[in-house]
């Protein structure tokens, strides 16, 4: 029989979060400033939400199976960038672009990859800014630089973004079905284009805030 300990009852592993669990409140005690210099500088607050995560041991043991990679620690570390993920849900789509690109200025911490799905939307309408950050923890034992996933969406993506994650992994529908509604949502993601770029460009009239079109 297997007398192996699973990865996820090891003193590594829980430590390991614990460094996942830090590296995502920096950044969004980050956040959470730049936000308030906005509302201090421009009146106007770029984010309007943000949710946090940390990846549950059973999404991180079925990503490393789909993977094929060994179910350790070392696995985790070479091979997850999102097991701290931070989602900032903005007003505009400016505001996507100047918060990540302060963020990603910041000389604290490093821009491992960015995956832009606004400018270049996946096939089914889903539109986001992926930007995986390394941010130093501070132990005991030294600084430990540790990814944080942060996907960056205006509040139009996200509340499409919602609805087709539920189609996708939560529905039971017969496959025409699915095929229909996916294809209504694609239809919606467009609609919502629009209408965003309208108001994005009423706002910029109203407030003149800062633009930011330039990715991290
Ligand atoms: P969960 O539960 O949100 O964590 P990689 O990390 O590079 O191996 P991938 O797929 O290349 O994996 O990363 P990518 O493209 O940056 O997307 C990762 C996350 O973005 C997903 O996490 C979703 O949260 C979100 N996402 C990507 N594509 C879609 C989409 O088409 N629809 C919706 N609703 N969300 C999407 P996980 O791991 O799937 O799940």
């Amino acid at each position: 029989s297997d007398r192996r300990i699973p990865v996820e009852q090891t003193s590594d592993f829980i430590d390991l979060m614990q460094i996942y669990e830090g590296a995502m409140y920096e950044i969004s005690t980050k956040l959470e400033i730049l936000d308030d210099e906005f509302q201090v500088r421009f009146s106007h607050d770029p984010i309007h939400h943000m949710e946090r995560r940390l990846k549950s041991v059973s999404s991180i043991i079925g990503k490393l199976e789909r993977k094929g990679l060994p179910l350790t620690t070392e696995s985790i570390k070479d091979h997850l960038f999102d097991v701290a993920g931070i989602r900032v849900i903005c007003n505009y789509r400016d505001d996507v672009y100047s918060v990540s690109r302060y963020l990603s200025a910041q000389s604290d911490i490093q821009v491992l990859r960015v995956k832009d799905y606004i400018r270049n939307p996946k096939q089914n309408g889903y539109r986001s800014l992926h930007v995986i950050y390394a941010v130093p923890v501070f132990l005991s034992t030294g600084a430990h630089y540790t990814p944080v996933e942060v996907q960056f969406r205006t509040i139009a993506m996200d509340y499409w973004a919602s609805l087709e994650h539920a189609l996708r992994y939560k529905s039971n529908l017969p496959d025409a079905k699915l095929a229909e509604h996916s294809q209504t949502l694609l239809d919606c993601a467009r609609s919502l284009q629009n209408v965003e770029a309208q108001m994005q460009s009423i706002h910029r009239d109203i407030n003149g805030a800062p633009r930011g079109d330039e990715t991290p």
